[in-house]
């Protein structure tokens, strides 16, 4: 974890605590805010130590910049140890859930007298918590679901935290140089699954390196505890609490380690089921013949597949879900690749509640190698988001044309966007007449998530302006599961008015199961990172793999169309419903 974001979660915490304690809301909010700037950060608090930059980031005054130092010298923040003094821990813990803030427990703990877990949970469910203020049957249902989703969470990480501990732990052992030959992550991370439980690191080295490699391994900087070390197997565990374990192969056995690591469990038994008919035994070490056991490839994952007589299935639909029949054919589909996207359909900037410019965000897009950008930030609904007022849309506009014309002739096109809340009745939050004058208009539901919201949604589809469903499920990892939503209806209405769902990777919504679904109806998808800083950008790559769990196929995501394509699709659907 990176300095910033480990910072972040203390001010986060201590913004908590003094909520608990009732302390002054002005005190309150400033360190929500600081901490809402680290975790978003584009650079290393570190490294604007170094440069004496840490002393002028609007927003971060003087006496938190004084709590950043600290911990950066001695590892701690001696407020916020002095604030855990003055909670019980087992409710610093809840503090965590979602779904449960520190004015619901300092309202259980100074009328009730609860001060764990467990008296807390009872209380949920005796009843006695209802018996307080402003809780409903429906608040401590959400509660109630929240411990429990909270739980879950604990034990698996969301694919964008474990790609970033990943690549962070690659960049580490790379620092070993040429005596590693390969390296890459395997297992469900490898799979680009939405949760991840462990990370998989899979190595291939001369015998003579190995011990050395396992040194480097389990002395990584955010190591707590060593599980395991050993020759060709280790195990850490970080101060995030977060599994790693490493691997470490001959370089003749890559292909079958790397094959056998990827997973899924489910795709390997079936892979080795149809290779024992076959005569043949596969091991993470090779291909061998069952008979002889003699030992006849295993260099290269497509060598693996080849021996057994299939193609080679792409990492992220190995789970035994159709995909190993079609490889036997040789008829698997041509899934949509990173190299296909072209842009990106909703961002954000500092004009609502990005922490970007709209310049950084437009440069970074460039520079990523997108030909377009859509700018979507909040209507003025979504009051926590600084949501825009018409005035200030057109503002914006103003700004976007200035760019545009650095931009355009380099062959990057910034689109006039907008993520337009669907209000609760399922009208949308700016009027058509409006609306129209934006290129590519996303709309999305912020508010009542625990209904069920098919007819907002349906009715946000029926406009011709909306091109996009922003997060269509509600969901968001870990923390909320989404809300009831009939997604057949959905998806046949998206197919009648030419509107895409959006895959949104910040919150891993839209499952493998609905892009499928998606796809044999002919519905398109965008792929959108939902960026609220420029870093965020990248996470494209990870929404790519996302898409490919659920077999998208390069034709019916629209990210792989130029402008043209987006202006045409924006143009079709107004003149289809203008014409009913
Ligand atoms: P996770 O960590 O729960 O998100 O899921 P994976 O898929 O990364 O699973 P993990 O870390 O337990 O193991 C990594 C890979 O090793 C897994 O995808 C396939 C392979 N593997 C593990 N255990 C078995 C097994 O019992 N049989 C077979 N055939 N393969 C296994
Ligand atoms: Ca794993
Ligand atoms: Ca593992
Ligand atoms: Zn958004």
């Amino acid at each position: 974890m990176s300095k910033n974001k480990e910072i972040a979660e203390i001010f986060e915490r201590m913004a908590d605590i003094l909520e608990f304690l009732g302390d002054n809301p002005y005190r309150i909010s400033t360190y929500r805010r600081v901490a809402n700037i680290l975790s978003e950060l584009n650079v290393d608090v570190e490294d604007l130590v170094k440069s004496g930059k840490i002393h002028h980031i609007p927003g971060i005054g003087a006496s938190s910049v004084e709590k950043i130092l600290e911990y950066l010298r001695t590892g701690k923040i001696s407020k916020y140890e002095e604030l855990k003094g003055k909670v019980p821990e087992d409710l610093l813990e809840l503090m965590n859930v979602p779904s449960i803030g520190p004015k619901t427990l300092k309202l259980a703990y100074e009328r009730l007298g609860i001060r764990t877990k467990d008296d807390f949970i009872r209380a949920v469910r005796s009843g006695m918590l209802a018996t307080l203020p402003g809780f409903g049957e429906k608040k401590l249902q959400n509660i109630m679901r929240g411990i429990e989703l909270w739980e879950k969470s604990k034990e698996r990480m969301t694919l964008i935290e474990a790609f970033e501990i990943g690549q962070e732990y690659l960049s580490y052992m790379k620092r070993l140089g040429d005596i590693i030959e390969r390296i890459e992550l395997a297992g469900s991370l490898r799979r680009r699954k939405e949760t991840v439980g462990d990370i998989d690191m899979l190595v291939s080295a001369m015998h003579e390196n190995w011990s050395k490699i396992h040194e480097h391994f389990v002395s990584f900087p955010d190591v707590k505890d060593v599980l395991l070390k050993g020759e060709t197997k280790s195990s850490v565990v970080l101060k995030n609490a977060r599994q790693v374990d490493l691997r470490t192969v001959e370089p003749h056995q890559w292909g079958a380690a790397l094959q056998y690591f990827t997973g899924s469990k489910e795709h390997n038994i079936r892979v080795r089921d149809i290779a024992k008919m076959k005569g043949l035994k596969v091991s993470e070490y090779g291909v061998f013949r069952a008979d002889t056991d003699q030992w006849i490839g295993g260099k290269s994952e497509e060598e693996v597949y080849a021996l057994i007589g299939m193609q080679t299935p792409p990492p992220e639909i190995r789970e035994n879900a159709g995909e190993i029949e079609l490889a036997l054919e040789g008829k698997l589909p041509k899934l949509l690749s990173l190299e296909d996207v072209k842009g990106d359909f909703h961002i954000h900037t500092n004009w609502s509640d990005g922490i970007g410019s709209l310049e950084q965000m437009v440069e970074t897009a460039y520079h990523m190698g997108h030909r377009y950008v859509v700018i979507g930030d909040h209507s003025l609904s979504s009051k926590v988001a600084k949501g825009l007022d018409m005035e200030r849309y057109k503002q914006q506009w103003k700004e976007i044309d200035r760019l545009r014309k650095r931009y355009e002739p380099l062959g990057f096109y910034i689109l006039k966007g907008c993520e337009v809340d669907i209000l609760p009745d399922g009208s949308l939050d700016l009027p058509d007449e409006f609306l129209a004058e934006f290129d590519f208009v996303v709309a999305s539901i912020h508010t009542r998530f625990s209904q069920d919201n098919t007819y907002r949604i349906l009715k946000a589809i029926e406009n011709p302006y909306v091109n996009l469903i922003g997060h269509p499920t509600g969901k968001s990892y870990g923390t909320r599961e989404g809300y009831p939503l009939d997604m057949d209806r959905v998806i046949q209405l998206a197919k009648e008015t030419g509107t895409a769902l959006e895959l949104n990777t910040f919150r891993a919504d839209l499952s493998p199961e609905n892009v499928r679904k998606c796809m044999q109806k002919g519905v398109f998808i965008a792929i959108v990172t939902d960026a609220h800083a420029p870093a965020h950008l990248r996470y494209i790559e990870l929404g790519v793999g996302l898409a490919r769990r659920g077999w998208a196929m390069p034709e019916l995501v629209l990210n792989t169309k130029d402008v043209e394509g987006i202006r045409e699709f924006v143009y079709k659907k107004r003149k289809l419903l203008a014409a009913t």
